[in-house]
C-alpha cells in the first residue's frame, strides 16, 4: 500500500450507476419462467459475479439441472432481457454524485479506469455519456477470470502503466472487494458496511464525498 494512490478503478454496476436493479429484474423473470422465485436477498450473491457463474447460482437457488446447451440458452435468455433494459439509459441514471467525484479526479490528474465484469460495459458508458472518464476499460470482454480473482482490476493497471500498489478500488460487491485485496490493492466499498466490512474504508454513496477526504480516509488508515 502506498500515500500515493495514482489511479482509481472503478466498478460500474451498483457503483457508478444502478444497474443490478435491471440484472434483477432479468434474472428474477428466468427464474419464473423455470418456476421458481428469487429474492432481492438472493440476488446479493450475483453481485460482481460473472454471467454464468450468476446462471449456476440461480440454478442451484431453483435447484434445476440444465445441459450446458441449455444453460447457454437461458444466459442468452436472461442478457437479451437484460440488454433491452440498458438500452433505454440516460445520463439521468449515473448515481447521485459520480460525476463531480470523476471531474474532481481529473482536475487533480489522478488517472480513470473501469474494472467491471460486465460484457455490456461499453453500452452503458455510452448511454450514460460517462465514457469519456476512462482512459483504460477492463471489462468482461476482455478479461476470462471473474472477481474475486483480480484479473479484471490487475489488467485495467497493467493497461494505465500504473503499480497495483497506487491503485484504490471503488466496488460495492463483496466478490469485488476481495478481487481488490487479492491484486494488492487498496479498496473503497460503496454501500453496506456489514456486506462490505473487508474494504478499507466504507463509503454509503458519492453524495457530497470529496476525493480529498476519501483519499485522507484512506491514509489515516496506514
Ligand atoms: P453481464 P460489475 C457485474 O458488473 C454485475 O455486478 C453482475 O451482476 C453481472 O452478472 C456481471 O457484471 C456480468 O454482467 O451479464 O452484463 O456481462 O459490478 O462488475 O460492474
Ligand atoms: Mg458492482
Amino acid at each position: 500500500m502506498t500515500k500515493n494512490i495514482k489511479a482509481c478503478i472503478f466498478d460500474l454496476d451498483g457503483v457508478l450507476v444502478d444497474t443490478a436493479k435491471y440484472h434483477y429484474l432479468a434474472w428474477r423473470e428466468l427464474a419464473n419462467s423455470m418456476g421458481f422465485d428469487f429474492t432481492e436477498k438472493q440476488n446479493e450473491r450475483l453481485k460482481g459475479v460473472s454471467r454464468m457463474a450468476s446462471l449456476e447460482i440461480l440454478l442451484s437457488i431453483g435447484k434445476v439441472e440444465k445441459s450446458d446447451a441449455e444453460k447457454l440458452q437461458l444466459a442468452a435468455t436472461k442478457n437479451s432481457r437484460y440488454v433491452s433494459l440498458i438500452e433505454k439509459m440516460t445520463p439521468d441514471e449515473v448515481l447521485p454524485g459520480v460525476i463531480s467525484f470523476l471531474d474532481e479526479l481529473k482536475a487533480k490528474g489522478i488517472r480513470i479506469a473501469l474494472g467491471s465484469a460486465s460484457k455490456n460495459a461499453p453500452m452503458i458508458l455510452e448511454r450514460t455519456n460517462i465514457g469519456h472518464y476512462f482512459e483504460a476499460i477492463s471489462d468482461g470482454n476482455i478479461i476470462s477470470k471473474a472477481k474475486p480473482d483480480p484479473e479484471v482490476f490487475l489488467t485495467a493497471a497493467t493497461l494505465l502503466g500504473v503499480e497495483p500498489q497506487a491503485c484504490l478500488v471503488f466496488e460495492d460487491a463483496e466478490a469485488g472487494v476481495e478481487a481488490a485485496i487479492a491484486g494488492g490493492m487498496s479498496v473503497v466499498g460503496v454501500g453496506d458496511k456489514l456486506i462490505l466490512h473487508r474494504a478499507d474504508i466504507i463509503i454509503e454513496n458519492f453524495v457530497g464525498q470529496s476525493v480529498d477526504f476519501v483519499l485522507a480516509l484512506l491514509y489515516d488508515k496506514y
